[in-house]
C-alpha cells in the first residue's frame, strides 16, 4: 500500500542523527545552564540551538505553513501546544537534559510526527550511546536496522520497572512518587531503574529490557515518539488511571502488556498535572 509518510520518516530519521551529532559535541566543551520552571528543570543553549536546527531542517523540507510544529523550547518561549488534524512534528531536542549537563550518557533526541491527530511515526536518537530507534505505524520498530520486541514476561514478580522523579519537587508530589515505588518495588519486582530520558526509557521498554515505564508530569515530546515505538515493538500505552492513552494529559503507562501495565497501575498514587494544551 501507498506510504504517503515515507519521505518524512526517512528524513526525521536523517536530521535526528544530525541534531544528536550537534548534541555529542557540544557535550565536548563546557555547557552553560539555565532554569525553566524550577531550579532543578535545566535547559541549556544546546536545547534551543538543536531545536532551531531541527525544525529549520523540516520547514526547509516540507515548506513553512503547511506542517506544524511542537517543540519544547518553542513552547517555553511561548509558542502554543495543541495538537491539531494539521501535520504535526513532535519534537524534543535534548531529551536527558540533566543528564546531558552531568556527563550521564544518556541523551536522546525525540522527534513524532502525528497526522489527523494519530502519531503517524517516532525516531528517538539516544546520541551518545549512537543508537536509532525507530518506529513506523503498522511497520514495526527497529533499533538500527534490528526488529525490536517487548519483554514476554507476564509475572510482575520477573520484572524490571522504570519510573523517574520528575522535575517538581513539592513535598507531596515527592512523597506521592516514593510511596507508589516503594509499592513497586515490594510486590516484589526484580528491580527499578530510571536512565534520566523519558525517550530512553521508553526504548527500554520496547527491546525489552524492561517491562514498564511509568511517569505522571512527563510532557508530549518525551513520549510522542516513544509511544509509537513501544506500541510497534508489541506494547501498550495507558493512562495512569487505567484508560486510553493521551498524548496531552502529562501522565502515561508504556509496558510490555496489558497484565504488567495494570499491575503497576493499582499501585500508582495519582497526583494532578495540567495538560500540556491546557488553555
Ligand atoms: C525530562 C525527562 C525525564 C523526566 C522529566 C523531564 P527533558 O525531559 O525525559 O525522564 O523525568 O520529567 O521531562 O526536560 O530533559 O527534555
Amino acid at each position: 500500500a501507498e506510504d504517503p509518510w515515507q519521505k518524512a520518516y526517512d528524513f526525521a530519521v536523517e536530521v535526528a542523527r544530525k541534531a544528536g551529532k550537534v548534541i555529542r559535541e557540544a557535550g565536548e566543551s563546557e555547557i552553560k545552564v539555565m532554569t525553566k520552571s524550577s531550579t532543578v528543570d535545566l535547559v541549556t543553549k544546546t536545547d534551543e540551538r538543536v531545536e532551531k536546527i531541527i525544525i529549520g531542517s523540516l520547514k526547509e523540507k516540507f515548506g513553512e505553513g503547511t506542517h506544524c510544529f511542537i517543540g519544547e523550547e518553542s513552547v517555553a518561549k511561548g509558542e502554543p501546544c495543541i495538537l491539531t488534524d494539521k501535520p504535526t512534528w513532535i519534537i524534543d531536542p535534548v531529551d536527558g537534559t540533566t543528564n546531558f549537563v552531568h556527563g550521564f550518557p544518556f541523551v536522546a533526541v525525540s522527534i513524532a510526527f502525528a497526522v489527523n491527530k494519530q502519531l503517524e511515526f517516532g525516531v528517538i536518537y539516544s546520541c551518545l550511546e549512537d543508537k536509532m530507534y525507530k518506529a513506523r505505524n503498522g511497520k514495526g520498530a527497529y533499533c538500527d536496522d534490528e526488529r525490536i520486541q517487548v519483554s514476554d514476561v507476564k509475572d510482575i514478580k520477573k520484572s524490571i520497572i522504570i519510573s523517574e522523579h520528575g522535575t517538581d519537587r513539592s513535598p507531596e508530589k515527592v512523597k506521592k512518587i516514593f510511596s507508589t515505588m516503594q509499592k513497586i518495588l515490594c510486590i516484589p519486582v526484580h528491580g527499578l531503574r530510571g536512565s534520566g530520558t523519558a525517550a530512553t526509557n521508553m526504548c527500554l521498554v520496547a527491546t525489552g529490557a524492561v517491562e514498564a515505564f511509568f511517569e505522571i508530569g512527563i510532557h508530549c515530546w518525551d513520549i510522542a515518539a516513544g509511544a509509537v515505538i513501544v506500541k510497534e515493538a508489541g506494547g501498550v500505552l495507558l493512562d495512569v488511571d487505567g484508560g486510553p492513552f493521551d498524548l496531552m494529559s502529562r501522565r502515561m503507562v508504556s509496558a510490555n502488556d496489558d497484565i504488567i501495565a495494570k499491575r503497576i497501575i493499582k499501585e500508582i498514587e495519582i497526583f494532578p498535572a495540567e495538560r500540556d494544551d491546557a488553555p
